[in-house]
Parts: C-alpha cells; sequence; structure tokens
C-alpha cells in the first residue's frame, strides 16, 4: 500500500489528481460513518447542524468579521470572501483581462499587461500575500505572483484594483512567490523552473552544465509601496518551490524550499525522486545588503516591464528596465545555507516566534521541522557536510529540531493559530492535522472533501495569527455540490479552530483553483475602503469635468470621443461624422460623486468589452466600425429608474464620405 501511495506521490500535480482516485474508494468507506450534515461526528468535535449554521450565519446587512482573499490559480484573479459566511464579494482583475471591468480592455489598463514577451492576456496565480508592519498583515496591500510568465501584482486595498505589474527576469516560473518579511522589506520571488541565465539556445540535456535558478528580492518603497527588483541571487539549477520568511528571532532570512535537487530535465515523477532529501534554502537577506553596498553584485543586462496604475492620471504607463544586480553565492560568503529536507518538500512553513521551519515533505508521510537556533549554531561552528556552488550544507541531524509523526500523507501546507499549534494539510489523505510545536504531538485531525492544497488561518503565516478561524482550500469537489457537467468547482472549507478539537463548520465554492489564501480583520481595511474617485483629482489626459466641455475631436482617421455620464444620459448622445475603419476613442467620464453609482458603456458590435466606469473616473474605449449605419450605445449598469433611457446613436458613413463631423445632446 505504501509503495502504491509512493509511486503516486511522485507523480506531477495532474496526476496526482487522476491517479489519487484510488484514494477515493477509500474516502467513501470512510463517509459512511460521516452524518448527513457533511460533518464528521468526532468526540467533543460534535457540532449540530444548527449550532454550524448559526456560527456561520451573518444577517441581511451585517459584515463579516474577516476578509478573506483567495487566489483564483488558473483564472489569474483573486476572489474577495467574508468570513464566516463564505459570500463572494468582488473577483478582482489581476494577470487575465476582465471584460466584466474592462480590465485589459480598455486604453487604460491594457499596459497593465506588457512584459518582454508582449501583451499577456493570462496567467496563472496561486499566492495571494498581504503586506505586514512588525510581522503583521496591515491591511494596505495584497501582493499575488503570476506562475506562468514570471511577474508579481500589487493590489491596492483602498480601492481594490490591480495598481502594479513587476516582471521578474531570469526566472523560469514565479511559484516560491510573493512571500513578505515582516516589515514589507521584500517579496521573494524564487524561480520554480531553472533555465539558462541569460536564456540561451542550448541543449536541454546540457541541463547540468546550463541551467541555473534565480531567488529574487523585490522591495517595496514604504511610502509609495512601488516595487523594485532589489536583486538576484544565483543558484544551482534546482527548482524553488515555496518559500517563507524568518520573523522575530529569524527576520534577515528568508527561506525556500527546493525539489529536483538531482536536476533531472525530463520524467520528473521519477528522476526527480531518486534522492531521499533535497534542501531548504536559507538566504540572510540582511547580509545580501551588505554584499551589495559593498559593490559586490554583477550587472546582468536584462529586460523586464515594470508596469504601475497612476491613480491621479487613472493610467497604467510601462517601463522597461534593462539591468539586474546579481549576487553569486561563492563571492559572498555568509549569504546562503542548504538545509537537508526529506523527499522533495512542498511548503516551507516558519512559526510565529520565528524557531520552526516546517518543511513539509510531499512525498512523505512525516513532516520534517527545522530549529533556526541549531541552524545558526550549526553556521557559527561551520559544521558543513559539503559545498555546493559556493553554498554550504548543514548536517540534517544539527539543524532538525523534530519530527511530527502525522499519520497522513502527502503533507503540503502548514499554519499556525498563534497559541503553538501548527495546522498541516495533508494532500492524498484529505485532511488537515493539528499538531503541538516543541512537543510534535498529533492533536487532531479532521477530514476534508477532498485532496486539500494550501490551508488558511488569517494571519496564520505572520507573527500575530488571529486564530479563530481555518479555511481548506480543496481541489476536488466531485460529490459535494450539484453537478455542473465535467467541470466542477474547487472548494473552501471553513473550520472554527477555538476549541482542542476543529469543527467544520462551512463549505463554499470558489472561483478558479485557490491554491493558497489571506485573511485579514475587516476592521483593518473597511475604514481605509474609498467610496468615490473625486472629479476634481482626475487628471486623466481625456477627462471631461460638465458636460458643456464635451466634444469630439477628428483628425485624419483619428476620432477622440470626449464623452461624460451622469443619471440618466451621455453627453453627447447623438455623434455624426465617423467613417468606417476609423479609429475612435470613447473617453467617458463618470461624473457622479456619490457611492455606488458606476455606468458602463457599450458600443454595437465593438470588439471589445463594456467600459464600468466609477464616479469621477474616466475610462477609454476603443472602437474601429466595421460597416456604414447607425450604431446603439448604452449604459450596462442598472443605474437609475431611467437606467434604460441612457441609450446614443453614432452615425457612421461609409470610408471616404464627408459628413459633417457633429454631436449633440437634446437637440
Ligand atoms: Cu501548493 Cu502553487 Cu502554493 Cu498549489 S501551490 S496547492
Ligand atoms: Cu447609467 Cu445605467
Amino acid at each position: 500500500m505504501y509503495n502504491k501511495t509512493y509511486l503516486c506521490m511522485k507523480t506531477t500535480l495532474k496526476h496526482v489528481l487522476t491517479s489519487c482516485s484510488l484514494f477515493f474508494g477509500l474516502l467513501f468507506l470512510v463517509s459512511s460513518c460521516i452524518a448527513p450534515n457533511g460533518e464528521k461526528a468526532g468526540a467533543s468535535g460534535v457540532l449540530s447542524v444548527s449550532d454550524a449554521a448559526q456560527r456561520v450565519y451573518v444577517a441581511p446587512g451585517k459584515y463579516d468579521e474577516f476578509y478573506a482573499f483567495l487566489s483564483g490559480g488558473f483564472s489569474g484573479q483573486v476572489s474577495v470572501y467574508g468570513l464566516p459566511s463564505g459570500r463572494l464579494f468582488k473577483v478582482m482583475p489581476v494577470f487575465a483581462v476582465d471584460a466584466e471591468k474592462a480590465y485589459g480592455f480598455n486604453e487604460e489598463t491594457k499596459p497593465m499587461l506588457m512584459t518582454s514577451f508582449g501583451f499577456l492576456p493570462w496567467d496563472d496565480a496561486h499566492h495571494p500575500e498581504l503586506s505586514q508592519t512588525n510581522g503583521t498583515p496591515d491591511g494596505k496591500y495584497l501582493f499575488i505572483n503570476a506562475n506562468n510568465t514570471p511577474r508579481i501584482a500589487k493590489i491596492d486595498l483602498t480601492t481594490f484594483e490591480t495598481t502594479e505589474i513587476i516582471e521578474i527576469p531570469n526566472s523560469g516560473g514565479n511559484h516560491s512567490s510573493p512571500f513578505t518579511t515582516p516589515n514589507t522589506d521584500y517579496l521573494a520571488a524564487g524561480t520554480r523552473f531553472s533555465v539558462p541565465i541569460p536564456q540561451k539556445d542550448v541543449a536541454i540535456a546540457s541541463y547540468a552544465k546550463n541551467f541555473k535558478g534565480a531567488l529574487s528580492f523585490i522591495s517595496v518603497d514604504k511610502k509609495s509601496g512601488d516595487m523594485n527588483l532589489a536583486f538576484q541571487i544565483l543558484v544551482p539549477g534546482y527548482d524553488y518551490d515555496l518559500a517563507h520568511s524568518g520573523k522575530g528571532k529569524s527576520d534577515g532570512w528568508m527561506f525556500f524550499s527546493t525539489y529536483n535537487s538531482e536536476q533531472a530535465h525530463s520524467l520528473l515523477e521519477v528522476n526527480a525522486s531518486q534522492k531521499d532529501k533535497d534542501f531548504i534554502a536559507a538566504v540572510n537577506w540582511k547580509k545580501a545588503e551588505e554584499y551589495l553596498a559593498a559593490g559586490k553584485a554583477h550587472d546582468f543586462p536584462t529586460s523586464y516591464y515594470d508596469n504601475s496604475y497612476d491613480e491621479s492620471t487613472q493610467m497604467a504607463t510601462s517601463k522597461q528596465v534593462k539591468n539586474v544586480k546579481v549576487l553569486i553565492p561563492s563571492e559572498c560568503p555568509g549569504l546562503m545555507y542548504y538545509l537537508p529536507t526529506p523527499k522533495s518538500p512542498h511548503g516551507v512553513d516558519v512559526d510565529p516566534t520565528g524557531e520552526y521551519i516546517v518543511g513539509n515533505g510531499k512525498l512523505s508521510a512525516d513532516l520534517t521541522v527545522h530549529s533556526f537556533t541549531k541552524m545558526i549554531d550549526a553556521i557559527q561552528n561551520e559544521k558543513y557536510d559539503t559545498i555546493i556552488e559556493g553554498i554550504p550544507v548543514l548536517k540534517f541531524e544539527d539543524v532538525v529540531a523534530g519530527t511530527v509523526s502525522s499519520g497522513g500523507l502527502g503533507p503540503l501546507h502548514t499554519e499556525f493559530d498563534g497559541k503553538g499549534n501548527a495546522y498541516t494539510t495533508f494532500f492524498i489523505t484529505s485532511e488537515v492535522v493539528k499538531w503541538k510545536l516543541g512537543t510534535w504531538e498529533v492533536l487532531d485531525r479532521h477530514q476534508v472533501y477532498y485532496s486539500v492544497g494550501h490551508l488558511m488561518i488569517p494571519g496564520g503565516d505572520s507573527e500575530h495569527p488571529w486564530g479563530k478561524y481555518l479555511v481548506s482550500l480543496n481541489k476536488i469537489t466531485k460529490d459535494r455540490y450539484l453537478p455542473t457537467g465535467p467541470e466542477l468547482d474547487q472548494s473552501a472549507q471553513l473550520f472554527d479552530i477555538t476549541g482542542d478539537k476543529m469543527q467544520m463548520l462551512l463549505d463554499f465554492p470558489t472561483v478558479g483553483e485557490p491554491h493558497y489564501g489571506q485573511g485579514i480583520p475587516a476592521s483593518l481595511i473597511v475604514p481605509n475602503s474609498k467610496k468615490i474617485y473625486k472629479l476634481e483629482e482626475n487628471n486623466h489626459p481625456y477627462a471631461t469635468k460638465s458636460e458643456k466641455a464635451t466634444k469630439v475631436l477628428k483628425k485624419g482617421n483619428e476620432v477622440h470621443v470626449y464623452m461624460t455620464t451622469i443619471r440618466s444620459h451621455f453627453a453627447p448622445d447623438n455623434i455624426e461624422g465617423i467613417n468606417v475603419g476609423d479609429d475612435v476613442y470613447f473617453h467617458v467620464t463618470n461624473l457622479e460623486q456619490d457611492y455606488d453609482v458606476p455606468h458602463g458603456f457599450a458600443v454595437m458590435g465593438a470588439r471589445n468589452s463594456e467600459l464600468l466606469i466609477m464616479p469621477g473616473q474616466t475610462e477609454t474605449l476603443y472602437w474601429k466600425p466595421q460597416t456604414a449605419g447607425i450604431i446603439p450605445f448604452y449604459c450596462t449598469d442598472f443605474c437609475s429608474a431611467l437606467h434604460q433611457e441612457m441609450q446614443g446613436y453614432v452615425r457612421v458613413s461609409p470610408k471616404g464620405t464627408k459628413t459633417e463631423l457633429k454631436w449633440s445632446l437634446g437637440e
């Protein structure tokens, strides 16, 4: 049985998903002792349906206690939920175009998705991470990684809008990212796939010789929040899977898990599972700062994009950066170390005190916990097992603090409740296991439905968790909800973790695949939430601040419509003098200054999305008329009793016809 499991666990995630259906047989056996409400009756974990319902019930008009931000995985977005209700409030577009909000469709946001590969309409977003102050999530920003084309995005939590996306060069997949240091000095971005650095045309079989990894550190400006690629560390060509920052006593360090220290380049499910141990890389970023200041970094030519949205001009702009500072470990003693860690660790998680570094060895049943104190001691005594490309490898027995014999299979991720307990997800056995830091004793376990990846406790990867709820983020839901054809939702399951036993309260479907989440008390976000954009602060170059100022300018084929919208009309609403094939830009300013009165704008036949314009905002829709005739446009957001009257016409004349240019309202 173990061998079978082991083989199964050696496969890639996708294969695991398939081959592990075997385990559902088992799960269904187990399910015979599950109460009809889906809640397993544990010894002291018994919870009646009405009790559970009461504890997640948020009465109409009342607010939830926590925000939960769940990544959309292959949807490329982030969704915002309330806890404990599980209600979905918003899907925030980040790495994928979103026709609902015109993200990536209007002229203002198109530059956000520019990369060195051109305009990219999609990515795979895994790890939301809240900014922190003094080791505590502060509710200012939410960061998230793009896994496919390496990038990090920043979302401003006053507007819930993506305001910066920075590309990470020399990376082959930005998975171990964007984990923050306790004061958001840096975000980590380790490469999942090693590649030639700089890129070049080589034989794939020359992997061991030519492929390298890069661990990137992105600084975040304390005032402006501006992200910059501060430096990279050139490391051996392994797969750098996940990361977490040191904190408390280990502040100043960043830890990255690795797999494929075998340096396989094909059939990794077998070839990257040969060695008994891979590594957790410990990087001393304060030391890196010293080396940078001492001029030890190499300037590597490169090219990457840094795109920022300016709230004042309401425009995103792209800037290209051509250089990166690179540190090489063999030239920088003390910069980093490898901690041997069994069985292709996936998550690496640091407890709130900063002493324990948990390696979630996904091919293992046990969890390995390293001690920061022991690590420092081994470093001071230079007790090295070996040195790889200038990176000392410490001895396993010199750094290990303990092992958790969990009884589960396939540990992936761990979070903490701030009361000395840790909670680890087990993908294969579909459960969350609660254990005690220091004694490594298993205290409780609870089945989840099914195949959990990450879990999330609000603040659970920070120094100060709010240890009230735990959310398990599950990959498979085959018999949990009404069927929706072959594609089913992923799910989140909410637990109350205030008692000795975890109690499952709620089960709700999610948008996309929520690999990871972050949670924070609503009280840290609500007071700063923006309600409108002030018209007088709108510095958009095509803003129109009054109906009197509306106009249409035409120069050759290029037409700029300076339009306004207010309940319940557009100005102008009749436009003539436009020809087939013109490049028409509708710059629509929403003159409203009331909370929650957006207007929409859509043009028949436009090969584009709608616009959805917030009060005080200007957005631009590009339209190239294809045929002559009369083209209606209208407001798409039901904004008043006369919403349906919010409409207008554009007359499109054949190419070359000289129709007089005119525009009007109410004539
Ligand atoms: Cu485990 Cu991308 Cu964090 Cu998915 S990752 S589960
Ligand atoms: Cu404006 Cu509907």
